[in-house]
């Protein structure tokens, strides 16, 4: 999806980011690159021409900054406001944003696309995913071992300048990278441009 000299622009431009940022469509550089990325999705047909971007993380993995997620599902989404609503949960808020995890219909229009800025190879941090396990809502912890029993976990190397499309429904974790490497990886959200209940994105 980049082209090298992209990826170098992107470079310079991350060198002076927050890892592990969740706002960084606060940035007019991200924004700029969330349009391209917009607009390859569209033409790819892999989502509809009105959809927005609706957040931006950073993440950031290396050996000397170096975490893992355990399996897990992608529920929450950045509001402006909050709005009480029987079919709204989880409100939190995280680096001054407000989450909420809406019901599983608005969960399932929404496309995740990781573009990754360095090559991601099995043992620097890769996302594990478990295929089709997006397909079922929300799983709870006894839905997870029965999904993580009948299917097995498929490790996502990506090259450099590629993306990664997944639904946010979809299992994931990713290990600790074990060699000397940096994985950079902006993580795109999509989704249809109105909310229900009046829920506006943030
Ligand atoms: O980038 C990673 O390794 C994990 C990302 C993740 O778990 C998420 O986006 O929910």
């Amino acid at each position: 999806m980049l082209t090298p000299a992209h990826l170098q622009a992107l470079d310079a431009a991350l060198g002076a980011a927050p890892e592990n940022s969740r706002r960084m469509l606060q940035l007019g550089w991200c924004r700029e690159l969330a349009e391209e990325v917009r607009m390859q999705l569209i033409a790819s047909g892999l989502i509809s021409a009105d959809y927005v971007a609706v957040q931006c993380t950073y993440f950031e993995k290396s050996r000397g900054h170096n975490w893992l997620v355990a399996l897990h599902q992608d529920l929450s989404i950045p509001v402006k406001m909050r709005i009480e609503h029987a079919s709204l949960s989880g409100w939190s808020e995280k680096d001054g944003a407000l989450f909420v995890q809406p019901p599983v219909a608005v969960l399932e229009q929404l496309l995740a696309l990781r573009l990754h800025i360095d090559t991601c190879g099995p043992e620097d941090g890769a996302l594990k995913v478990i295929p089709g396990s997006h397909l079922n809502g929300r799983l709870d912890e006894n839905d997870k071992a029965r999904a993580k029993a009948g299917a097995e976990a498929v490790l996502c190397p990506v090259a450099q300048g590629a993306g990664m499309a997944m639904r946010p429904l979809l299992l994931h974790a990713s290990s600790k990278a074990t060699g000397s490497s940096r994985r950079r990886v902006l993580h795109f959200l999509f989704g249809p441009p109105a909310l229900p209940f009046g829920l506006e994105w943030a």
